[in-house]
């Protein structure tokens, strides 16, 4: 029996991980609130269907071969089981006609220290995606004498769940912006709702992105659930679409973080860090004007980079000013090809999970 389970940040040396797979991946149908986060110009819109197996095998290849690079550098990989996505989800609250995916772990598991805790997240096409990593965990769980395996309180996901009608196709950039800034929100706070992926993890304290994926109700329950730890709301009014937080605020060693320019944290959420000595830095711009096809997320993937230590950092090959800015930081940059990937639910810090990394829970906000 050995300690397979603890992570506590992003950065801290990295020796297991989750890297995801795109088999069987679909585009999901509609349901409330999903047309609400696809950006109305996008060639998503109203589309769905399983994912042409040619952009299949091609993401996989790069998964792949991130796993191999992992590997490489020392780092154990460990990959889910994907379901057959393209089946409904029927509970005794909704049907909907399909799943969609394990490509991105890191909105489903959140590890903190001993603990791996799946998501209650608000897609209904997402309700069983957990199942996916349920044979790792159960692995983890008869090997690791100390490894809590958790799952938030699951969400009903009835239409209470949902706004409706919230964001129209005519809402302009302007008032979406105004909602963000108001922290007025596509879920309502009917129950308990966040993706994993909206939880900055940095010892003691938790910055958790209130936004389209995560709910106020969801930082109460982890202030119940961690009364050691010391919850921060953060939000970022410049974001029209807020889901995760990995593309707008991304931790590279303790004392230095990178700030998508366009989601800047307001003032009085920087104070924190400013009074203990953290460098906020403005993220490189993206080298791509728009995502690859048949993507959901925005082109700042680019700054969505996994972390091997406080030194090594994996980068998008492509990313040419993303690359050169951790350079600059001090940082060694190891550039990964992953574009084929981003279609599938993100960028290399999407696409894995921490299962162990080495280092405690730290106070770097005392
Ligand atoms: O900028 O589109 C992507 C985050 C994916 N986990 C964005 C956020």
């Amino acid at each position: 029996m050995a300690k397979i389970v603890n992570s506590w940040n992003d950065f801290d040396p990295l020796k297991h991980v989750i890297v995801g797979r795109a088999d069987n991946s679909v585009i999901p149908n509609e349901e409330p609130a999903t047309s609400e986060k696809v950006p109305v110009d996008s060639e998503m819109r109203g589309m769905w269907g399983p994912r042409p197996l040619e952009t299949v095998e091609k993401a996989n290849a790069q998964l792949d071969n991130l796993a191999k690079v992992l590997e490489e550098h020392g780092v154990k990989v460990d990959r889910p089981t994907p379901l057959q996505w393209n089946q409904p989800v029927i509970t005794p609250d909704f049907r909907t006609d399909s799943m969609m995916t394990c490509m991105p772990p890191r909105d489903v598991l959140l590890t903190i220290g001993s603990e791996i805790i799946a998501a209650p997240m608000s897609f209904r096409c997402r309700y069983w995606e957990y199942l996916a990593y349920w044979p790792l965990l159960s692995q983890y769980f008869n090997e690791d004498p100390e490894f809590l395996w958790s799952q938030a309180p699951r969400p009903r996901l009835t239409d209470k769940s949902y706004k409706h009608n919230y964001y129209d196709e005519k809402i302009s950039l302007e008032e979406r912006l105004e909602r963000t800034a108001n922290k007025d929100f596509v879920t309502t706070e009917e129950e308990i709702l966040f993706d994993a992926a909206d939880v900055l993890r940095l010892g003691k304290d938790l910055f958790i992105q209130h936004g389209l994926t995560t709910n106020r109700k969801a930082m109460e329950w982890f202030k119940r659930k961690y009364p050691d730890l010391r919850i921060h709301a953060v939000n970022f009014p410049g974001d029209p679409y807020p889901i995760h937080i990995d593309a707008t605020f991304v931790p590279l060693r303790p004392g230095l973080i990178i700030n998508n320019p366009h989601r800047r944290l307001p003032e009085e959420q920087r104070k924190i860090f400013e009074a203990n000595d953290w460098e906020i830095v403005d993220a490189a711009m993206p080298a791509h004007e728009t995502p690859p096809p048949l993507c959901y997320s925005s082109v700042w993937l680019s700054m969505n980079c996994l972390v091997l230590d406080h030194k090594n950092v994996i980068v998008e090959a492509s990313e040419h000013n993303q690359l050169e800015q951790m350079d600059k930081l001090g940082m060694n940059p190891i550039p990964v090809p992953f574009r084929d990937a981003y279609a599938f639910g993100g960028a290399l810090h999407c696409a894995t999970a921490d299962v162990y990394r080495e280092g405690g829970c730290e106070d770097y906000f005392p």
